[in-house]
């Protein structure tokens, strides 16, 4: 049985991970960071099963991460745990340094000075945002990189490290450059869960309008369960490569939000250019016809915002044997969707019953 170590297992991908490598066989290992309200919604499910472990640990704290890492000397670290949000890197560059820069190196070093340098693979949770001010369209292995906001360029640190250790120390570890992917476990300010949701919560009266900055984006988005396959697979291959994981087909912003509120049963047509640009209601439901539900806010405009990214995965096909096109955009669209619906429907259910109790209670008829 081979034992993995996950950090960053709370978030999207590390639970997929988590769940993709407990099926084949693993003994699992996450960290988690201690924080006053319930943040493990998404590994709930998981805890208390055999093979399953969690222990402390921040990126930002060496001896933590020295203590997980020589208690449980896994044969296999993924390294996904990170301030991931590009936005927010605007607002805390200096902390998303010291997770998604020196995090990374005291990983690898931490390997190193336990002894494991020879027998533990691991693998980098490196980004597409590497790419940046786009240099060529598609991207590939050999894209130089442009890093366009603080997260990027600390990534950039996080990609070169791995290298140097790599050729420095012989040590097995690689980066997955991966592009967007998203699932319905995505974080709900990232912008195509922030459209799933709103889409649900408009179609079900629960939110008037969607908020959104930059429509014309263009991103390669994929499914994360996919992904995680290729995580591992990547840590499989006979030598230690890094790899352009994508699905080799790009979509704006603008077409997801077509989609999502299509598929909720809202035809939308956009109108107007720029900060002016509307998303208006043409068909649906008798309530939203002729109603505005898509408004550009530029606070959620970047200083600095990637526009244009589209990955070539022919490597990782090739020599992965990674399939790119087993969720489709229209899939993934809809995954998200129709978990949103059966969230806010939850949601709405739970209004209901708590506006009745009150009403019980006010008129006493239960006490
Ligand atoms: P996510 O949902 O934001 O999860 C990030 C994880 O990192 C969470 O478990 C979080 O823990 C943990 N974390 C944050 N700061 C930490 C710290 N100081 N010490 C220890 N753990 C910390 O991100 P994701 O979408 O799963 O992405 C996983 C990784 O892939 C990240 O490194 C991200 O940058 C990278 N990536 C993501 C994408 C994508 O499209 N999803 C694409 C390319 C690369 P809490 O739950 O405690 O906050
Ligand atoms: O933005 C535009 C925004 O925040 C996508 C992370 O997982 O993928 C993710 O980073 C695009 C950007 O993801 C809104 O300007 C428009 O151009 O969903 P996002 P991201 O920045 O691409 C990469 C690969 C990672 O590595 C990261 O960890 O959408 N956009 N309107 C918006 N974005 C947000 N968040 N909110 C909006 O209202």
């Amino acid at each position: 049985m081979k034992t993995a170590l996950i950090t960053g297992i709370t978030g999207q991908d590390g639970s997929f991970l988590a769940e993709f490598l407990l099926g084949k066989g693993y003994e699992v290992h996450g960290t988690i960071r201690r924080s006053s309200v319930d943040y493990r919604e998404r590994i709930a499910h998981l805890e208390g099963k055999p093979h399953f472990h969690l222990h402390y640990a921040d990126l930002g704290d060496s001896m933590s991460i020295m203590q997980v890492v020589s208690k449980v000397r896994p044969d296999e670290i993924y390294n996904l745990a990170a301030q991931s949000h590009v936005q927010v890197s605007f607002d805390s560059p200096e902390f998303t340094a010291d997770v998604d820069a020196t995090g990374v190196l005291r990983v690898l070093e931490a390997v190193r000075l336990c002894g494991l340098a020879k027998t533990c693979r691991i693998y980098q949770a490196s980004t597409s945002e590497l790419y940046g001010k786009v240099e060529e369209v598609p991207q590939n292995e050999n894209t130089p990189f442009h890093p366009y906001s603080p997260y990027a360029v600390a990534k950039l640190y996080g990609y070169w490290i791995v290298k140097e250790y790599r050729e420095a120390y012989d040590m097995f570890c690689c980066s997955g450059i991966l592009f967007n992917h998203e699932s319905e476990r995505r974080g709900e300010t990232f912008v195509t869960r922030k459209i799933t949701l709103a889409a649900a919560r408009i179609a079900q009266g629960k939110q008037e309008k969607l908020y959104l900055g930059n429509l014309s984006s263009l991103r390669d988005w994929g499914y994360a369960k996919d992904y995680v396959e290729c995580m591992w697979l990547i840590l499989q291959h006979k030598t230690p490569e890094d790899f352009v994981i994508a699905t080799g087909v790009q979509h704006s912003v603008r077409e997801f939000c077509y989609l999502a509120f299509k598929h909720v049963g809202i035809e939308l047509e956009f109108k107007g250019e720029g900060e002016d640009e509307k998303g208006v209601c043409v068909s649906g439901p008798d309530g939203l016809i002729g109603k505005t539900l898509v408004e550009v806010s530029p606070d959620f405009y970047r200083p600095t915002d990637v526009v244009n990214l589209w990955g070539d995965p022919t490597k990782a096909k090739a020599e992965l044997g990674w399939d790119p096109a087993k969720t489709s955009f229209e899939q993934l669209v809809k995954i998200m969707v129709d978990a949103d619906m059966a969230k806010v429907a939850v949601e709405k259910a739970g209004d209901q019953i708590r506006t009745n109790l009150a009403e019980y209670l006010e008129k006493g008829i239960v006490k």
